[in-house]
């Protein structure tokens, strides 16, 4: 029985549907319970958070990852299923402190200031809070003070810094060099991402590693939590 409704959460999650009222990727599937719906029931009737969560949510969204990558999935479809994922994640927030399921770790994101391109940073967020990391988005056109503010009072493990034009991408140098002065640049790891940015760029600043997309992002942070540098 577990097994099964992990299987249709998972199958669900790959579709994008958060209830029983969207469509999936296949025609056909609107009325048939979709990610709430099951993880509702597979909560109610016992079967494990963590099983839910490794088996059913982080295994579907490594499909839709590959989907995304073969170019099978597009960015709209790869949202749908990080939407299903996030709303299955808030049903779960409960059970989690009981489960022993610790969050995977803090994130502070946030696009530079002068830079109001905030769709790829919305994109990365939805994809860490589906793999389970707890994310404190600070927003576009975000002062650098209030960048600095923020890591002191939040103490994130990791800060996500966004830029899309080539006139910004050099706050991202300014934002390291505030925490610097501020005594905070090694108590956070710093990964930037956008456009115009990139792996070089993000040695060049001394940031702790580059994310290409939210993907990417996952793993350089998994690499990071796990003591290794951010592309090893
Ligand atoms: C949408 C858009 C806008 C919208 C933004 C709306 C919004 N709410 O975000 C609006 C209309 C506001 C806008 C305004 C401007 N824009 Co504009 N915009 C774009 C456009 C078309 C798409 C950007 C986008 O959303 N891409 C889709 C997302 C999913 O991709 P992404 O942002 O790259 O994010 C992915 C990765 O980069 C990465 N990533 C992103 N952030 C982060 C952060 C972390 C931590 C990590 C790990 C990864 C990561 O993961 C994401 C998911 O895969 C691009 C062109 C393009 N094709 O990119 C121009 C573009 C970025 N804009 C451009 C320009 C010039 C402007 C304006 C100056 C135009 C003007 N003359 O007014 C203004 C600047 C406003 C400002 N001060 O910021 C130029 C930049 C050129 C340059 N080299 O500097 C571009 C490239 C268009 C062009 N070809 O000229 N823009």
């Amino acid at each position: 029985m577990s097994g099964d409704i992990i299987e249709l959460i998972k199958e669900n999650v790959i579709q994008g549907r958060v209830t029983r009222d969207d469509e999936g990727i296949e025609e056909g599937t609107i009325g048939q319970p979709g990610v709430t719906e099951l993880i509702k029931e597979a909560l109610a009737s016992g079967v494990d958070v963590s099983d839910i969560i490794n088996n059913g949510l982080t295994a579907s969204m490594k499909v839709v990852g590959q989907k995304f990558e073969n170019e099978e999935y597009y960015i709209p479809d790869m949202l749908a299923s990080a939407e299903a994922v996030g709303a299955g994640m808030q049903l779960m927030e409960p059970y989690l402190a009981q489960s022993g399921v610790k969050p995977k770790g803090k994130v502070l994101i946030a696009t530079v200031k002068g830079d109001l391109h905030e769709i790829g940073k919305n994109i990365v967020s939805i994809l860490l809070r589906g793999a389970g990391y707890i994310v404190k988005d600070l927003g576009n056109d975000v002062e650098t003070q209030d960048i600095v503010k923020a890591v002191r009072e939040e103490k994130p493990d990791f800060l996500g810094l966004s830029a899309l034009l080539t006139s910004t991408m050099v706050t991202m140098e300014d934002t390291i060099k505030a925490l610097e002065e501020n005594g905070l640049r090694d108590k956070v790891k710093i990964i930037i991402g956008g456009a115009p940015v990139s792996e070089e760029f993000a040695r060049e600043i001394g940031a702790d590693g580059y994310g290409a997309d939210g993907f990417h992002a996952i793993s350089v942070f998994e690499n990071l939590s796990a003591g290794n540098s951010a592309t090893p």
